[in-house]
Order: structure tokens, then sequence, then C-alpha cells
């Protein structure tokens, strides 16, 4: 067997999506301008259906231009649908762009100037209602532009009164037009503004339960906007899972604390995706697995697809890697000297209360002694993803 084929290949049940901008992206940064051509959605599709996707995902201004009339709007929208039914890929997640026109300075729910906020809304509902005619189930909400640099120009207190009205007046549509739609908060800490509103995955589902339909809303969480902030990424989705607000997922690289760099997923924080993607496989997330990378400015196109493709290879290989983790006898012995089952136990048993349990015997020097046989068991781990055993 050689080493390209040591992988199972994409299949749809794999559930792989990428949004249009990923493999879309001209590679326009701070520093330099586009360095590939633009992408025409319809042949991203086709593409991506021959790597072995399963859908795609695209921000309104990835299909038609931000100042389209409704003519060049539907001609771009049916395009992408011919390209859509000739593949049979699907449009799990769909997202509005209220970030890069200059109206968008401060933001688009939260920004300073009422107008332009009534304007986002607007905007995001009109998407909504394409979301729902392409058979989108969830919508993510980036609020890049969300935040401020200087600290008296935004009232975040009011800022986020505003940011929940727009939650709950879009939330209130859907239910009114009986679209089968449910919101994704997705959180970065800063970039492009200094400081943006909701940046971590626990600020969004804290602010998720301050609005009036909190079951229409969840996270999509970013392994890069999580590792920006310094956080461990599994845990952010494993907390997100425990409240039942996991709704979509953005997978890529980042190498810790500093610009978001969107590499491809596996690459950077190696480490960090194999247990990303050990909880997603073993968590109970059935959604899209969505890549969110962008294809550095040192490709050509062909480095695109490249990069793309190995998204997916590297989700493969390190599932492969954690169910062979998992099944192997040496780590659930080592997880039994962790004493990982003794935590699934309630601390008081049935009918016990507390009484109970501040009148029991207990000798602390002897629970102190006690190692927890953590390091055995994580050098398991560390020796599965290193290849040298399964
Ligand atoms: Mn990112």
């Amino acid at each position: 067997m050689t080493a390209s084929s040591a992988a199972p290949q994409p299949a749809l049940e794999d559930k792989f999506s990428f949004g249009l901008w990923t493999v879309g992206w001209q590679g326009v940064d701070v520093f330099g301008g586009a360095i590939r051509p633009p992408m025409d959605p319809a042949y991203a599709v086709r593409r991506l259906a021959e790597l072995g996707a399963y859908g795609i995902s695209f921000h309104d201004n990835d299909v038609f231009a931000f100042d389209a009339d409704p003519e060049l709007r539907e001609t771009a929208v049916a395009s992408l649908r011919g390209a859509l039914d000739e593949t049979g890929l699907g449009v799990p997640m769909v997202t509005t762009n209220l970030f890069s026109h200059p109206v968008f300075r401060d933001g688009g729910f939260t920004n300073n100037d009422r107008d332009v906020r009534r304007f986002a809304i607007r905007k995001a509902a009109d998407n909504l209602d394409l979301a729902a005619s392409l058979g989108a189930r969830t919508f993510v909400a980036w609020g890049g532009r969300e935040g401020a640099e200087s600290g008296a120009a935004k009232d975040v207190r009011t800022a986020l009164d505003r940011y929940a009205e727009a939650f709950n007046l879009l939330g209130q549509y859907v239910l009114d037009q009986g679209y089968d739609i449910r919101f994704a908060i997705e959180p970065k800490p800063n970039e492009p503004r200094g400081d943006i509103l909701l940046p971590t995955v626990g600020h969004a589902i804290a602010f998720i339960h301050e609005l009036e339909h909190p079951e229409l809303v969840g996270v999509n969480p970013e392994v890069g906007h999580e590792e920006m902030a310094g956080l461990n990424f599994a845990h952010g989705l494993a907390q997100a899972l425990w409240h039942g607000k996991l709704f979509h997922v953005d997978l890529n690289g980042q190498t810790g604390p500093r610009f978001d760099q969107d590499l491809r997923f596996g690459a950077g924080n190696v480490r960090g995706a194999f247990w990303t993607v050990d909880i997603l496989e073993s968590g109970g997330y059935d959604g899209p697995r969505h890549f969110d990378f962008k294809p550095p400015r040192t490709e050509d196109e062909d480095g695109v697809w490249a990069s793309a493709a190995a998204c997916m290879r590297n989700y493969l290989i390190l599932r492969d890697k954690s169910r062979a983790f998992r099944a192997d006898p040496a780590v659930q012995e080592a997880l039994q000297h962790a004493r990982v089952h003794e935590l699934a136990t309630p601390t008081l048993a049935d009918g016990e209360s507390l009484a109970d349990l501040r009148n029991e015997p207990f000798d602390p020097d002897a629970a102190a002694a006690r190692g927890m046989a953590f390091e055995a068991l994580d050098q398991l781990a560390l020796e599965h993803l290193y290849g040298v055993r399964g």
C-alpha cells in the first residue's frame, strides 16, 4: 500500500463541505492584492464535487456582487443552482457578508448608525430567503466587524442589546416563514476589529441564552478563532455539545495566538486537530465537517485544490487515528488507570444528601498520594498520532 492510498477517500457520508470563499480566495491580504483570478462559483462547485465534498456554503456576495440588480442576482443564483443540480452537491449552510462593503466599517447589527443596522438586518433577511430556497438548514453569523478598537466609541452593553434585537427579529422571521433554519454564531476574538463582540464560544453561548428564541441559535466554532485566543478548541466543542449548541463547525489550522491563519485543516496545531476530530466523531455531532481555510498566497490554482483535498484527507487520517486510539487495548487499560470512567459516576449516590457526604471519613494524605496516570495515557495518544502504534 502506498502512502497516498493509506487513508480512505472522501465519501458523501463524511459530510465534507467547503465555503466558496475558501477555494475562491484571491489572496488579498493586508500587505498585498489579489494573486489569483476570481473563481466562478459554478466551477468551484464542480471541482469540489470531483474532490469528494458533499456540500458547499457561501456568503451572499460570494455568488453575486453587493450592488447586483435583481436580474444579475437571479442569473448568478441560476448558474450556481445549475452546478448544484448537475453535481448533486447540497448547500447545508449559508452566511451573509456584513463586513466587506465600506458601509459596514463599524459593523452591521451593532453599527452605531441606525440606518446601517436596518440595512444589515434587511440584507440578512433577504439572504435567509435565498438560504431557504436552497435547502440550507444553518445560517451562520460571523460578526467580524461588530466591535471596536477604542473604548468609549462602543457602548458594549447597548451594542449587545442591538445584537440581540437583530437575532430576535431574524429568528421571528424564520418562525413566521416556517423556514427549517437555525442560526449559528461564529465567535472570533479579533481581526478585523481590534476587539470583536462575542469573542469566544463561551461568550456566544451566554449571549444566546438571553435571546427570545434561544432554541434557534447555536454556535459555529472555528479552530483558528479559538486558538487565536489561546483556548483549547476541542474543549470548546465539548462544551458547545454539552449545551446542545454545536450547530455547525469551521475546520482549519492555526499555530497559536497570532493573526488568523486559516491554514488547511490538520496543519498548524496537529495535536489539537487530533482531539478536534476525536470529539466530533465521539461527541454526537452529525452536521457538516465544514472547512473554512485559505489556500496560502504562495499557491496557484493547482495548489488551491491540493490544499482543499488535504483538508479532507487530514480529517480522514485523524479519524482513523482516533478510532485506532480508542480501540487499542493498551488505551482501554490506561483509561482505567487514569480513572476516566469514575468521572461519569455522580458525586452523590441516589438517595444521598449533602449531609451523608459531610459525615464521610476521608484520608486526604492517602488520596493525595495517588497519581493520576495521565502521562501514560497521553503518550499513547501521541504515539498513535506519531504513527508508531495502531
Ligand atoms: Mn478564520
